[in-house]
């Protein structure tokens, strides 16, 4: 593991609006690394078709999350934005991982089981096959570390299920291919900070979600002020003032939501916001709550709306940043046709 270099790959797939969970689990995440990793940040569209996506949302939604790395502080030359489909070992080695990965691992997925739920013999192989992609996404560029949402911990772990199968399977054609035993690495997932798993404003029990029916639940990257102060005043609540200590929030679902959502946007633990509210209730917290996200979501808005007037920016930045993806992956892709046994 110590052998690779510091490198860190994460997507967001353009499957819809992008949210405050996408902003607070991933993307606010992203623009720190880049001053200690090598940083490959992806629009997934390949998985964004694992759901039916009308081609012209598509093409709008890759934009829109492009646009977001770029206004959250994502430097498109020092570190790499690009999307996925323009690099086409991402298919390739999800193609050999198929043939690693077991059945058994796959079926375990709860993401799939949630997506499927009871129709999933009617689903795309594409959503069911979705986390051996993701693998690929991940080594192709021998990364050591991935930020996500706590939704994506249990594809991580399954990526580094495949990373050790084929560093297995393959053992002998590695070494005498001359490569490093430990051919691809384990991957560690960076699952941190107060808002990993940011939930729907109006149901406790449910994560934010581009897929949301309902948009009081969700916060959209690209609301404007009143609808983000009016989505939080009616935000799902409780009764009970704020605890003093963490332990309060235990059962308290939505209020854990709302104190995390403040903490990951003020940059403080959830300790130090119940130190300013605990005792305080939330028609107090609310109105708080609402500058905070207004003061912190609306000049990365008006940012993002500044790209998406120049798309050709847009395709420029994706175009340069899928050579310079594209270098790596078609290293590593020689090694791994190599080490699979391919002639030519
Ligand atoms: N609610 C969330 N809280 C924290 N992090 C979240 N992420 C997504 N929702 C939350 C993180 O955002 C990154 C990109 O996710 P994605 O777009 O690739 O897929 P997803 O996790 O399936 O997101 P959605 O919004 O729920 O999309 P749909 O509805 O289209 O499936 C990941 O790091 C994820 O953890």
């Amino acid at each position: 593991m110590s052998s690779f270099p510091l490198r860190v790959f994460s997507g967001i797939k353009p499957s819809g609006d992008l949210h405050l969970g996408n902003y607070l689990g991933a993307i606010k995440r992203f623009v720190p690394l880049q001053k200690t990793h090598a940083c490959i940040y992806c629009v997934v569209d390949l998985h964004a078709i694992t759901v039916w996506q009308d081609p012209a949302d598509l093409k709008r939604a890759t934009y829109e999350v492009a646009a977001a790395y770029l206004a959250a502080g994502v430097d498109p030359k020092s570190h790499i934005i690009f999307n996925q489909s323009q690099v086409i070992e991402h298919s390739e080695l999800a193609w050999i991982f198929n043939c690693v990965a077991r059945m058994g691992w796959m079926q375990r997925m709860t993401q799939f089981k949630d997506k499927a739920g009871k129709n999933s013999q009617n689903v795309s192989l594409g959503l069911f096959a979705y986390p051996s992609l993701m693998a690929a996404d991940i080594l192709l560029y021998k990364s050591t570390h991935v930020p996500v949402g706590e939704d994506q911990k249990q594809h991580l772990e399954l990526t580094r299920d495949i990373a050790q199968k084929f560093n297995n399977d393959f053992a002998t054609s590695i070494k005498d291919n001359a490569y490093d035993a430990d051919f691809f690495p384990l991957s560690e997932p960076v699952i941190t900070g107060p808002a990993t798993k940011v939930l729907s404003l109006r149901d406790g029990t449910k994560k934010m979600s581009k897929s949301e029916a309902s948009s009081m639940a969700t916060i959209y990257m690209l609301d404007d002020a009143d609808a983000i102060a009016k989505k939080i005043k009616k935000a799902k609540s409780d009764p009970e003032p704020l605890p003093s200590e963490t332990d309060g929030l235990k059962d308290r679902p939505e209020a854990a939501n709302l104190v995390g959502i403040y903490a990951s946007l003020a940059d403080m633990s959830q300790q130090q916001v119940l130190d300013q509210f605990g005792g305080k209730g939330f028609g107090t917290f609310k109105p708080a709550l609402a500058e905070l996200a207004v003061e912190s979501l609306s000049p990365i808005a008006s940012e993002m709306r500044r790209y998406l007037a120049e798309p050709d920016i847009i395709e420029e930045i994706l175009k340069d940043g899928a050579n310079r993806a594209g270098d790596i992956a078609k290293n590593t892709m020689r090694e791994v046709r190599n080490i699979v046994g391919f002639v030519g």
